[in-house]
């Protein structure tokens, strides 16, 4: 009996081992460092006022083996079959604004939907800004009236629930409205030369509202980076930070 009674104690406190030493074999498989998962393709959205620098970010990380980057489709806005869009916008705000965003949103999902060639693809702006920025600006100014807003907003809404337009990050540039406009002023494009300081105000505003205090759906987590600096300065910025700006590529 008193050698049946040892065996048992024996075999209890073995197992006792062996389950602590499983426990701890679990525990050390917990702590092993996971495989990075990163997806295979990204999307980042460079958001920003007119003359925030978006163009100097995307020039930064156009040359890069893995990024490439789909730059505002200015072209087709300032030339449609002949049409300067973006000039008539300008000229008459009150007459136009409907019919750019209608066409600015065409060009806009063409930018989300054009294949990855490269893990990450760099949108300058997105179908998200032309909807919380612009038209919503065109909507407060009533430059776009409450039918054409509800024509605009249910092409948006088709145009972003097939999830196409999804976005893995938005790097928001914020830059004071008085450096923006002065930028405008420098890079003198014929079209902008109208552009008043009060609607890169209203603008900035416009993108606090949707990025910062998430008024409006956002899309995806947002990087701000002040965008106040000179060229050098940003530069140098990008180079700090390339690694958060192309999700850890
Ligand atoms: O310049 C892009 C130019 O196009 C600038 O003048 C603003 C204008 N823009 C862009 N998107 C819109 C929409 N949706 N409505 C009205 N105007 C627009 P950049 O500073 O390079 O962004
Ligand atoms: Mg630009």
């Amino acid at each position: 009996l008193k050698l049946d009674l040892n065996l048992n104690l024996l075999n209890f406190t073995f197992s006792t081992k062996m389950k602590q030493l499983n426990g701890c074999h679990e525990k050390l498989e917990e702590s092993k460092p996971q495989e990075k998962t990163r997806p295979q393709h990204i999307t980042v959205a460079v958001e920003g006022n007119i003359g925030s620098g978006k163009s100097t970010l995307l020039k930064h990380f156009e040359n890069l083996p893995y990024c490439e980057v789909v730059g505002e489709p200015l072209d087709q806005w300032t030339n449609l079959e002949g049409h300067n869009a973006l000039g008539l916008l300008y000229e008459n705000p009150d007459r136009w604004s409907f019919s750019f965003n209608m066409y600015a949103q065409l060009t806009r999902i063409d930018m989300h939907l054009k294949p990855h060639t490269l893990p990450v693809k760099m949108l300058e702006r997105s179908l998200f800004s032309t909807r919380y920025c612009f038209v919503q600006n065109d909507y407060l100014n009533k430059t776009i009236n409450p039918f054409e807003f509800s024509v605009f907003s249910q092409w948006f809404d088709f145009l972003t629930s097939s999830g196409k337009a999804d976005l893995d990050l938005i790097v928001y540039l914020r830059a004071d409205p008085s450096v923006c406009y002065e930028r405008l002023r420098m890079r003198s494009r014929k079209e902008e030369a109208v552009v008043p300081i009060s609607l890169i105000e209203s603008l900035h505003k416009l993108h606090d509202d949707w990025l910062l205090e998430k008024k409006y759906p956002v899309p995806a987590p947002v990087l701000v980076l002040d965008a106040n600096h000179d060229l050098d300065t940003m530069k140098e910025v990008y180079k700090f930070r390339s690694q958060e700006i192309l999700c850890g590529y």
